[in-house]
């Protein structure tokens, strides 16, 4: 089987047939095991879900400090304030970084740590490398958020009156970084990957995942080689600095555009296989359940989608007369932002922010828009992206049982006084 050349779309059609015909190899769990899982991730709330309110109590497994203006504490996560992105540039600074951990960020010592690539798909035995002879290798810059597959599912439940599982972010479980590292093309060309070989298997050196009584194994999720030999690197730098604890030290993966989970962080090792690879991470979670949806869930999921932020605090005060500059960021996991309005009035009328950036994939764009308040009360604010191709963002996102891919512009609410 040749997947190389095969197109996204291709490889999503293609691994939602074998996993309904049962072809895939289930890596490192039980296929009985996996079974089960699936079943109650198709059911809302029953999947994995981390605990829905916001903990007071710090993250017990983030090492970085959060503090509240800066963080909401959402389970073993950590969820960016919006408003604290309002004094940052394009780049999300480490400090303020949105941390998602399924357990806790482990400490690993860089002259310790091994990459270890091997599986079927390799013409040869295993192939390690140490920290220093990955950082010898050729090296790449490339600007990309990290966002996760379900950021801003607490809107399904708020705005749609639909019922989620998972972690109950708003919109902050995203952040744009500049990430140095090695292509990974040049990682498996060196390790001698083969013509046959189809999925590319990372896995985090984090604990084992335990959901429900369930091992799910450490964390990890197959990539097509198509995209593994495409734009994914594996970066040993954030911003100019090594890697922060909490963001993957020594390394991690940088899957540009697509959901969050496929970017692992402290990759310990990197399976290449030439059968198809299925793990708790591809088939039940990050996948689309509901009543939209095949009974056996949407192919599993590739990019994110198109949203919109402003850099404003739910339910914050703005005074009346006064003339505000209201500021926040679009973004979208396919072709780049186009355009984007705003509305101050709840969405009776709408016009055009001004793009301070130039729009590029897979990062995002900062937009601006003067508001002047007549009026005090209550004031429902909407922005809303529209991407190069004409897509606009809805008003309603289609459900699904575990929240991702929230897509509809969301209403933010703030008192004039
Ligand atoms: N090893 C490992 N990699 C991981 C995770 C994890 O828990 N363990 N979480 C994933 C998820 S779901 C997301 S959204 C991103 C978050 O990256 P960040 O914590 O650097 O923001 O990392 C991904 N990589
Ligand atoms: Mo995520």
């Amino acid at each position: 089987m040749r997947s190389v050349h095969l197109s996204e779309a291709g490889y999503d059609r293609m691994r939602l047939r074998e996993w309904s015909r049962g072809v895939a190899r289930s890596a490192g769990i039980d296929r009985r095991d996996l079974l089960k899982f699936v079943a109650a991730a198709s059911v809302a709330g029953t999947a994995t879900a981390a605990p829905a309110q916001a903990a007071v109590t710090p993250a017990p497994g983030i090492v970085k400090p959060l503090p509240p203006e800066l963080f909401t504490v959402r389970g073993t996560n950590a969820e960016t304030n919006f408003t604290a992105l309002r004094s940052t540039g394009l780049l999300t600074p480490a400090d303020r970084f949105f941390v998602r951990n399924h357990t806790v960020t482990p400490r690993i010592d860089a002259a310790d740590w091994r990459l270890s690539v091997w599986g079927s798909g390799l013409t040869g035995p295993a192939v390690d490398f140490t920290y220093t002879e990955l950082r010898a290798l050729p090296s790449v810059t490339r600007t990309a958020f990290v966002e996760c597959a379900g950021n801003a599912r607490s809107f399904y439940a708020t705005q749609q009156n639909q019922q989620v599982s998972g972690t109950a972010w708003t919109l902050g479980a995203i952040g744009t970084a500049r990430w140095r590292g090695v292509r990974l093309a040049d990682v498996l060309r060196r390790a001698g990957i083969g013509r046959d070989a189809v999925d590319v298997l990372p896995r985090g050196l984090d604990n084992e995942v335990i959901s429900d009584g369930t091992n799910l194994g450490r964390v990890r999720r197959p990539l097509p080689v198509s995209k593994a030999l495409d734009d994914v690197l594996l970066a040993y730098e954030m911003n100019g600095e090594p890697l922060p604890p909490d963001h993957g030290y020594p390394v991690r993966l940088i899957v540009p555009s697509w959901v969050g989970i496929a970017n692992i962080k402290w990759v310990g090792d990197i399976e290449v296989s030439a059968e198809p690879l299925l793990s708790p991470w591809n088939t039940g979670l990050y996948r689309l359940f509901g009543p939209a949806y095949p009974p056996e869930g949407g192919a599993p999921l590739t990019r994110q989608t198109l949203k919109s932020a402003f850099e404003l605090a739910p339910g914050a005060s703005v005074p009346v007369h006064r003339r505000q500059v209201l500021t926040g960021r679009s973004w979208s996991g396919g072709v780049p932002v186009r355009s984007v309005e705003i509305s101050t009035d709840g969405g009776t009328r709408w016009r055009r922010a001004r793009l301070r950036d130039e729009p590029r994939s897979g990062s995002w764009v900062r937009w601006s828009a003067d508001w002047l308040p007549k009026e005090r009360g209550s004031a429902v604010l909407l922005a809303r992206a529209t991407d190069r191709t004409g897509r606009t963002q809805p008003d309603v996102a289609v459900h699904n049982t575990q929240g991702y891919l929230f897509d509809a512009v969301v209403r933010h609410e703030v008192r004039v006084v």
